[in-house]
């Protein structure tokens, strides 16, 4: 079944106000392809303005707190987040899992708190170049997504980004053999842990995508859309990506 591709931006921990400016030439490229999802997660603090600027294009942020409130000093919880204007969340993206050590107990509850509080969930999944040289990459992915996703997750609300540890921001990607193998594998897992909902989540990958590379990897089997991070901090990287998804 092919799904709607979602072609997702992480700023990560970058962008300013002044770089909200590369928005109105995405959203002109998302209304100019309109067959599929475009999407930006800027920082934090530049989400409102992201989404008071472009209110066509949904905004996402990079991470959510599991808790509605309370005593957790730094963080954000999923109703602030809708409140500001965000329509997606990115959880247990491998920088947090290895900055912050999340856990995939951790990742599970944010997802399920994004999508409690009407957000669309972006779930992280990836090996580390040790766990593919050591042939585990495919065993490795499966226990994270037994770990991190909601088993009440809906094709809709819910989406799976494949993102290897070793292909971000390095240039290198996998090849298109690997990257459907593996997409076909996080497939079947879905399917086994949410039935007929798997069959409507989108995986998207991510990991160094570039104009020069996105359509190629956009027309694997099981690939649904991207999760782009350098290349998106530009309209000028980011809209040949759009394009090349479409
Ligand atoms: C992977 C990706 C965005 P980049 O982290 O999530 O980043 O495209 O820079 O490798």
């Amino acid at each position: 079944m092919a799904l709607r591709k979602l072609v997702a931006g992480n700023w990560k921990m970058n962008g300013s106000l002044g770089a909200l400016v590369e928005l109105d030439a995405i959203l002109d490229a998302a209304n100019a392809n309109a067959g599929l999802d475009v999407a930006i997660c800027p920082p934090f603090t530049l989400i409102a303005a992201a989404a008071a600027r472009v209110p066509g294009l949904p905004i996402g942020a990079q991470d959510v707190h599991m808790a509605a409130k309370g005593a957790h000093t730094g963080c954000v919880s999923a109703a602030m987040l809708v409140e500001a204007g965000a329509r997606l969340a990115i959880v247990g993206h491998s920088e947090r899992r290895a900055d912050n050590h999340e856990t995939d107990a951790e990742v599970q509850a944010k997802a399920t708190a994004a999508i409690a509080a009407g957000l669309t969930a972006i779930v992280c999944v990836g090996e580390t170049e040790a766990e593919r040289d050591a042939g585990r990459a495919l065993a490795v992915v499966a226990g994270q997504l037994d770990g991190s996703v909601p088993r009440d997750g809906k094709g809709e609300t819910l989406v799976v980004a494949y993102e290897p540890v070793w292909a971000i921001g390095t240039g290198r990607t996998p090849s298109v053999a690997d990257v459907a193998e593996m997409h076909a594998s996080i497939r079947e897992k879905l399917g086994a842990l949410l039935g007929a909902e798997g069959a409507k989540v989108r995986i998207l990958y991510g990991g160094s995508v570039k104009p020069d590379n996105a359509a190629e990897l956009m027309a694997v089997a099981d690939v649904d859309g991207a999760l782009v991070g350098g290349a998106s901090l530009t309209a000028a990287q980011f809209v040949p990506i759009i394009e090349g998804a479409a």
